[in-house]
């Protein structure tokens, strides 16, 4: 009988109470507090049918009133905010991704920035057509910077990054109109159709929906992939801490929260070196912990083990232990609300990126040049800090578990060579993962993605989701909040193969791996788009034919949604546990739940009830395994 046992959100909970407590003595607002103020919260923005795109409204669709101003009709309204929605997010996502393409133009021999991964370079290149024979490598990253900056902007052609997806893929991108061009331009023909007196046919939109998602994970999101992994290392296996246990009482303990690694990897670097641990000495503090929250922590615990404090909803509370010297943030999700909570404290919330300046921030301004210098000033200052202290406010939930992360696509392939006892050579490719899923070991595989949303019990849909599946030998891959949820419970733990049905606790043994596999931060989903193409690929299935479905039950950004549909679009099923602002059009709605079917070979589904969205999951796994006769 096993005597693994995983953490439960209930703890979780009691964790967070007790640091709310903290909170009140001190006076600090909490995101808690600030639900109860919103709800319930209006109906027309639920509902997507509130205009505001020119200013003879806002207008807002009733039975009374079932026309704006301009006469646009609720689908027009829904379709046009959906849109506006998906360009958030893909702008956002594509935006961290050009700024890794600028830092790998800054790359040198020696320098601040170093190309890790010059192997992957060279593939990239390949691919991309570039000569690479004879030449130096950083003149390589140099050129390929300038090249995947281009992509952002350029006249004519598709993404070259669609040429990894399988043909039938690209044929249907192609039928239906939804081949990304340039990055930016999809977002620009975005807002370009949603400004007033343009589209509102519900069809155009959610094609224009489709291409714009596409242009984030067949193209923005992977240049941020790709390039992180060419300048910060290819992630491989590593063991890892998650959830606020990791902060550690005794040493000075830096934060790091957001989605871009440029900064945090010199940190990271930084607070390492003899010279800063014993510059923290001097204030009282026995070293340095850096630990992450959000995406930032992905990335770091992903190539370098560091570990992962929390997630979304769990940004306040490293700052309620009172133990954070510095909280330092680039861009992404990160709450405005660190602001005044850190003045309840003595943390110091600094803000790095001229896109995201918050009020009661210090600004540290941070760009490629002044990396190491502007680190070095932030680890410093946090160092400094630690004899400011309060004392009597210090405490750190002793809750944390080991996790086991790292798990790239290079990575898996990797790591499940051997598992069968194939006689082809499936060396380097996923067919042994694919006989796995043939021969019934596995059933299948669900993507387990986004963040975490208060209209969802936090972390509760993750884990329990999670631990449905890996029982019916559904193997997870995870990625951004979703991860850290599964982390900070234990569900990285390989010991949580105990949990497994029987064929899936064969697999995790063989491979040693946990059931639920670590693939990294939000913009590395186009890993797994990766992996689904090469699945597809190396079976001759199309994407829509495998067994394998995207899921988010408590996602709460633009980027969520972006995210959604460029998975839609590459043929996976996606199920969402939050309802888009789209219920007030039937045609809007119904176009995404079913009518893309017949565009993509895929759909969403909306179901807030958890138990019922797993049911629904393995039922459309299973619908899958049956059509394919396996
Ligand atoms: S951080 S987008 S809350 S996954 Fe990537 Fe988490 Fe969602 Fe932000």
């Amino acid at each position: 009988m096993s005597e693994f046992t995983l953490t439960t959100v209930e703890e979780f909970e009691a964790a967070t109470n007790r640091l709310l407590e903290t909170g009140a003595k001190v006076g600090a607002d909490s995101w808690q507090m600030r639900v109860k103020n919103q709800t319930p919260h209006c109906k027309f923005g639920e509902n997507g049918v509130c205009c505001r795109i020119c200013s003879m409204g806002p207008c807002r669709i009733t039975p009374k009133a079932p026309r704006g101003i301009c006469g646009c009709d609720a689908h027009g309204i829904v379709g046009r905010n959906f849109l506006r929605f998906v360009a958030g997010g893909a702008a956002t996502h594509s935006d961290h991704g050009r700024e890794i393409c600028n830092t790998l133009g800054h790359t040198e021999a020696g320098g601040t920035y170093q190309v890790k991964d010059p192997a992957k370079l060279i593939r990239i290149a390949k691919e991309w057509g570039v000569e690479t024979e004879g030449k130096d490598i950083y003149d390589l990253a140099h050129e390929m910077s300038e090249i995947a900056l281009s992509e952002y902007g350029k006249n004519h052609g598709i993404s070259r990054w669609l040429s990894r997806a399988p043909e039938h893929t690209r044929e249907i991108w192609h039928r239906e109109g939804i081949e990304p061009r340039a990055i930016d331009r999809e977002v620009s023909c975005a807002m370009h159709m949603t400004h007033m007196g343009n589209s509102c046919k519900p069809e155009a939109l959610i094609r224009q929906s489709l291409r714009n998602g596409l242009s984030d994970g067949w193209g923005g999101s992977m240049c941020g992939t790709e390039f992180s992994d060419v300048l910060f290392g290819t992630p491989k296996e590593i063991q890892t801490e998650a959830n606020l246990g990791v902060m550690v009482e005794e040493n000075v303990n830096i934060v790091v929260h957001g989605h871009d690694p440029s900064l945090s990897e010199i940190i990271c670097d930084l607070a390492d070196s003899k010279e800063m641990q014993d510059y923290a000495k001097t204030f009282g503090a026995k070293g340095i912990t850096v630990s992450g929250v959000c995406c930032t922590s992905n990335e770091v615990a992903m190539r370098r083990g560091i570990p992962m404090a929390g997630n979304f909803l769990q940004q306040e509370n490293v700052v309620l232990t009172g133990a954070c010297e510095a909280i330092v943030v680039d861009v992404q999700c990160i709450f405005p609300a660190l602001g005044p909570l850190s003045k309840c404290f003595h943390t110091k919330f600094i803000t790095t990126s001229p896109i995201c300046q918050m009020p009661d921030s210090e600004f540290i301004e941070f760009d490629t040049g002044s990396a190491a210098e502007k680190a070095k000033k932030i680890v410093m200052l946090a160092c400094e800090n630690f004899q400011n202290r309060k004392k009597e406010l210090v405490y750190i939930p002793q809750m944390k578990h080991k996790a086991w992360v790292g798990y790239s696509v290079e990575e898996i392939v990797h790591k499940l060579d051997g598992v069968t006892n194939s006689q082809v050579d499936t060396t380097g490719s996923t067919r042994p993962l694919l006989e796995c899923v043939t021969s019934g070991v596995l059933r299948g595989a669900v993507a387990m993605v986004g963040c975490n949303n208060p209209k969802v019990r936090p972390d509760t849909a993750h884990i329990e989701m999670m631990k449905k599946l890996i029982a019916k030998d559904i193997i997870i891959i995870a990625s951004g909040c979703s991860a850290q949820a599964a982390a900070k419970a234990g569900l990285m733990d390989k010991a949580a193969k105990d949990l497994c049905g029987a064929g899936l606790k064969r697999v995790c043994e063989l491979a040693d791996i946990p059931p639920v596999l670590h693939m990294g931060s939000c913009v590395d989903i186009s890993r797994m788009m990766i992996l689904a193409a090469e699945l597809s690929k190396d079976s001759g299935l199309a994407i829509s034919q495998l067994p394998v479905v995207g899921c988010a039950p408590e996602w709460m950004s633009e980027k969520a949604v972006s995210i959604g549909n460029y998975v839609v679009a590459t043929g996976l099923d996606t199920f969402l546990g939050v309802v888009p602002y789209c219920a007030g059009s039937d045609q809007v709605a119904g176009l995404l739940t079913d009518g893309i079917r017949d565009w993509v070979e895929a759909a969403y589904t909306v179901e807030t009830d958890i138990d019922k969205l797993c049911e629904l999951m393995i039922e459309r796994i299973e619908q899958k395994r049956a059509a394919l006769g396996i």
